[in-house]
């Protein structure tokens, strides 16, 4: 289904050649790093993102707006502008065309990201945790447009699972509705981001890029969902965040969010810096070492899927 038109897309120099060439790409999103990563680490690690997909052999493609405009493979510049700059628009699809309009800069969600890179042909996009559905949405109604939009856009999304700050079996139960397949990276538990098991089954687990990409030509074959995939990759153990920090983090940070009425799509950054202050830097310690691990991943999966055709 689409989302966005290819033709409205502008491309980095180097992600165009690589489309043309049939050669590995792998979409990352902008707003982990202008909100969901503290500046300036935010540089450093965006930077740190694309190495660990070149090292792969797979070309990154940072998706973000300038201007008005979807750029596919923003270069260093904008992307330090991006996670710089104070006015940076946090943009999920029903915003994109507001601040196309407006001419502005703006950094794409899981959602904007995985609508733009598949209109841009990319079948592989790598992130840290996707937006879901938050607790108390019984009354709030506050589910990320990230499921939503995943549940028809084609394109394999590497994970380690949503974050604890939100209603995790919920967030399993609407994928299964929307039709959003979810694999475990050689687990049958689904990760809950900054500790490696949630406490939630899977029905599917892969072992390997190989069968990943196995598995989108075989989703694209059958023709039967145009749904994203997404991989659920749970951190090693012995990297996990400390349990009893995690539980207590979340329960204060969900505590402040109440008290200090944070709404809407405020909700997800206000709880992510609170988690990383709150933590001393641990939690983005883990933060991070989740998105380097994705980013490879993604690009071990872009590279088997070039073989294949
Ligand atoms: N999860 C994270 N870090 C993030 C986000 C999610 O671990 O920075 C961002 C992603 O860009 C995701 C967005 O798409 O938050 C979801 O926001 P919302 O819940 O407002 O839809
Ligand atoms: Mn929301």
């Amino acid at each position: 289904m689409v989302i966005v038109k290819n033709s409205s897309l502008r491309y980095g120099a180097e992600v165009a050649d690589a489309l043309r060439d049939g050669l590995p790409v792998v979409a990352l999103e902008s707003t982990i790093i202008s909100h969901g990563l503290p500046h300036p680490d935010n540089i450093r690690v965006a930077g740190e993102i694309e190495d660990a997909v070149r090292a792969t052999g797979a070309v990154p493609a940072t998706i973000g707006m300038i201007g008005g405009e979807l750029v596919v493979g923003l270069d260093a510049a904008q992307i330090s502008h991006l996670a710089s700059a104070d006015d940076v628009a946090k943009l999920s699809v029903r915003d994109l065309a507001v601040a196309a309009a407006r001419r502005a800069d703006g950094a794409t969600t899981v959602a904007a990201t995985s609508a733009v890179a598949a209109a841009a042909g990319i079948g592989v996009f790598a992130t840290g945790g996707l937006g879901g559905v938050h607790r108390e949405a019984n009354i709030t109604f506050d589910e990320s447009a990230d499921l939503t939009t995943l549940a028809r856009t084609p394109i394999v999304v590497v994970c380690a699972g949503v974050k604890s700050i939100l209603d995790v079996p919920a967030t399993l139960e609407r994928m299964e509705t929307l039709g959003v397949t979810v694999v475990g990276y050689r687990t049958r538990r689904f990760p809950g981001f900054f500790i490696t098991d949630s406490g939630y089954e899977l029905d599917w687990s892969v072992d390997s890029p190989e069968q990943i990409a196995e598995m989108a030509a075989a989703q694209a074959a059958l023709g039967a969902t145009l749904g994203a995939t997404v991989v659920a990759n749970p951190l090693p153990v012995d990297e996990q965040l400390d349990i009893a920090l995690h539980d207590r983090t979340l329960a204060d940070g969900l505590a402040l969010l109440e008290r200090d009425k944070i709404t809407g799509k405020a909700v997800t950054p206000f709880l992510l810096s609170y988690f990383h202050s709150a933590t001393d830097g641990a939690s983005l310690a883990t933060n991070v070492r989740i998105i380097l691990r994705n980013a490879t991943l993604a690009g071990q999966i872009a590279v088997a899927a070039a073989k294949r055709s």
